[in-house]
């Protein structure tokens, strides 16, 4: 594995922002990247969606299929014991990257929107009565929002939802106003998967810890842009995706903290989450077996436990400055388009530019950028109550990591003019 640059200590913002960040060298651990598309070199402008996965993540999942392939926690041959090492490791290689407390605050869950369904499922729902209320805002995902939603319509309590400004920033003195003794959780994103807007998501769990209310966080586009510390932040739960970490589909994680998750029923019954079974009784397995029933993705934990080495042989404050510069770059050269419109102007903002056009569908947009080897992402994004805030029913959505560069943002643009001339 390269490491373009090393990991630095706390500097000032403007240090980090001069140090050069190799993005040259980075791509040459990217295999993917190295391709043509169309006949055009392949500009990957969807990492929103997904990331690409570097050489030692796919080398880590070949090497375990190849010489470790086992089910875990149940037999007690070699390759069995060498599986279950790998698994567990991978579960302490995420306690360190989210510094939690303990690796039992770490379960493996196929991605976010099954995370969150956990905590709906097994917090939310037996505490829930009539009258109770859910915290979310205008900015969530459907899967930070429909498992409120159906738990709320399951129990008769009522979801909130939090507005923003026309720019995309979180209403905090709204949010702030919405807390009352009985509101039972507030589930906020951590940065908007269709505008980039980085939420403060330490004041807002302060300012529902202030009355005693748990949060959770949905960081699936936080983790792959900074450094997130669960015990900093102090939030409740914590969820996310091993792919859009530069980790592989189908294994994710749930963050909770012991003595809540402890408290909490399983929510899936099966293999491994029990300590005995009779005819007559069920007596659950401990943390964190209680909610990992059945046999879980473990080539994808230990893919996981590749991606987050790999970006801990990054300077990931050089990458995030790159990343910054890239999004802002980009938005500057949007600019030079009268028909376009940006939406998301929030200050704090990661690596997200979403726009219209107004003489083209934003499928078309992404049809036409395909055909030039450039991939974006169009749609609602999985975000339909956004879109009618914003009164659009789509956007164009470029989204960035520290693997792309200034050409890729002028393919783009490149690509863009190439629309205006056939559909205007
Ligand atoms: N957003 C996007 O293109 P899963 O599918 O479980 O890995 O992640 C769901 C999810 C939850 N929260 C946020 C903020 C997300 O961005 C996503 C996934 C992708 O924006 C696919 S819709």
């Amino acid at each position: 594995m390269s490491s373009p640059v090393r990991r630095a200590s706390a500097e000032e913002p403007e240090a980090v922002e001069r140090r050069a960040f190799d993005v040259a060298e980075v791509r040459r651990d990217f295999p993917i990247l190295q391709q043509q598309v169309h006949g055009k070199p392949l500009t990957y402008l969807d990492n929103a969606a997904t990331s690409q996965k570097p050489r030692s993540v796919i080398d880590a999942i070949t090497r375990y299929y190849r010489t470790d392939n086992a089910n875990i926690h149940r037999g007690i041959h070699t390759l069995a014991e060498r599986a279950t090492v790998a698994y567990e490791e991978a579960r302490v290689a995420v306690q360190r990257f989210l510094n939690a407390r303990e690796a039992r605050e770490i379960v493996f869950v196929r991605g976010t929107t099954e995370a969150i369904n956990l905590v709906a499922h097994a917090y939310a729902r037996p505490l829930l009565r009539p009258g109770d209320e859910i915290v979310v805002s205008i900015l969530e995902h459907h899967s930070n929002f429909v498992p409120w939603k159906m738990a709320c319509e399951a129990t008769g309590a009522r979801l909130r939802v939090v507005p923003m400004t026309d720019d995309g920033t979180l209403r905090l003195d709204e949010y702030e106003r919405l807390l009352f003794d009985r509101t039972r959780l507030v589930a906020i994103g951590h940065v908007s998967n269709a505008l980039g807007t980085v939420n403060p998501v330490a004041d807002i769990v302060r300012l529902a810890h202030a009355r005693g209310i748990p949060v959770l966080i949905d960081g699936a586009q936080a983790v792959a842009h900074m450094a997130v510390d669960v015990r900093a932040l102090g939030c409740d739960f914590y969820a996310f995706s091993g792919h859009k970490v530069f980790g592989p589909t189908g294994i994710g994680v749930l963050y909770g903290k012991a003595d809540l998750m402890e408290r909490m029923p399983p929510w899936q019954g099966g293999g491994d989450m029990i300590s005995s079974v009779t005819l007559d009784e069920v007596r659950y397995n401990t943390l964190p077996a209680k909610f990992e029933a059945g046999t879980p993705d473990i080539a994808g934990a230990v893919g996981l436990a590749a991606a987050i080495e790999y970006l801990g042989g990054l300077d990931r404050a050089a990458a995030a400055a790159h990343e910054t510069a890239l999004t802002r770059y980009a938005e500057k050269r949007l600019g030079e388009f009268s028909d376009v419109t940006v939406f998301g102007r929030a200050r704090e903002k990661a690596g997200i530019v979403s726009f219209v056009m107004s003489c083209a569908h934003p499928h078309d947009i992404g049809t036409v950028l395909d055909g030039e080897g450039v991939a974006i992402r169009t749609g609602h994004h999985c975000c339909q109550p956004l879109m009618h805030r914003l009164g659009v029913a789509a956007t164009a959505r470029a989204s960035f990591a520290f693997y792309n560069t200034h050409e890729d943002v002028d393919r783009l643009v490149d690509g863009l003019a190439r629309v205006r001339e056939m559909f205007a």
